[in-house]
């Protein structure tokens, strides 16, 4: 498998087969009706370009058909001395928009099945997302080492590479799996479901989805998720909400992360809540350290506050 292929770094000991062919022909997973193989589904992601080379190439094989299509693609003044490729001109505007179309129909058709499926069992879904380096992990290590409530945590971890918050997250007591997306920006909802045909969450549990950190791309692709907790750290500033607002406007709970070191920065906690309380509909923001255990508490109380039962 080539490097810019997702790696589905899924340990055997947490595999229910012996294999690592995902047929999904038999539950836990949720069901589906599409094509399991997907390794060519996920190959040359981006931020730009969304997924799905097949549908591009199904595009392009019609485009060959009837090249006079983009006829008017090729009009322009070819008066500059540099070469470039014609062929990046033949994608309109139009084409894009109805592509990306597709491909967040078929996730968000995904996503409802994930949904589905989680319900059944009473598992709560929380997809966390955050910048780089917000503390999304630190949160979860320390959140699952006081977990007070009686119920088993399990976590999708989501990173472009590595194994390594995988293995946090076993080390502080939780099961976990790892979902590389290589050239990706975010996990999708089918990523999700083969993390689950891996994961097999209890039922009645927390199931915490650590997506790619970046607080752009993840914010359009439902994952089947019952919440959105998004974690801002002190020392990004005051003004993500407000620069990132999609992220914000779709979260149901901000953790403000890394609190203990508002004092080092030239950041202020009224203007953060102001930012946030801006973008977000119904504003919850609850401040942490998860270096010193501040805040944990109220995290847990709200997530005990968002318990759903089978
Ligand atoms: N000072 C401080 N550092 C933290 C805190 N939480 C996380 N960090 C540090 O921030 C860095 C990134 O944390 P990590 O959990 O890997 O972030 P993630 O990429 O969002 O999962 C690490 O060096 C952590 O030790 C915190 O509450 N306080
Ligand atoms: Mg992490």
């Amino acid at each position: 498998m080539s490097s810019r292929y997702p790696v589905w770094n899924v340990p055997s000991a947490l595999l229910s087969r012996d294999d690592n062919d995902h047929d999904h022909d038999h539950d836990p997973a949720p069901p589906t009706d599409h094509d399991n193989d997907h390794d060519h589904d996920h190959a040359t992601r981006t931020c730009d370009d969304n997924d799905h080379d097949h549908d591009h190439d199904h595009d392009h094989a019609t485009d060959r058909d009837n090249d006079n299509d983009h006829n008017h693609d090729h009009d322009h003044d070819h008066d500059h001395d540099h070469d470039h490729d014609h062929h990046d001109h033949t994608h309109t505007h139009t084409e894009t928009i109805s592509l990306e179309q597709k491909v967040l129909e078929k996730n968000d058709l995904l996503a409802e099945r994930n949904r589905q499926w989680l319900a059944g069992r009473g598992i709560l879904a929380l997809n966390v997302t955050s910048s780089p380096g917000a503390g999304k992990t630190t949160l979860l290590e320390r959140t699952i080492r006081e977990l007070t409530a009686d119920r088993s945590v399990a976590v999708i971890e989501g990173d472009q590479e590595t194994l390594l918050d995988a293995e946090r997250i076993r080390a502080a007591g939780a099961r976990a799996v790892q979902v590389n997306t290589g050239a990706g920006c975010h996990l999708d909802a089918d990523m999700v479901h083969r993390a689950l045909y891996a994961l097999e969450p209890e039922s009645g549990s927390l199931l915490f989805i650590e997506n790619v950190g970046n607080l752009v791309c993840p914010a359009v692709y439902d994952l089947g998720q019952d919440v959105n907790v998004v974690a801002l750290s002190v020392t990004e500033g005051e003004d993500k909400p407000l620069k990132y607002p999609t992220m914000f406007m779709k979260a149901d709970l901000v953790l403000l992360t890394k609190i203990d070191l508002l004092v080092h920065l030239d950041v202020h906690l009224t203007a953060i809540e102001d930012a946030v309380a801006r973008v977000m509909p119904n504003p919850r923001m609850i401040a942490v350290s998860a270096r010193e255990g501040t805040g944990i508490d109220k995290f847990q109380a709200w997530l005990t506050s968002h318990q759903v039962f089978a």
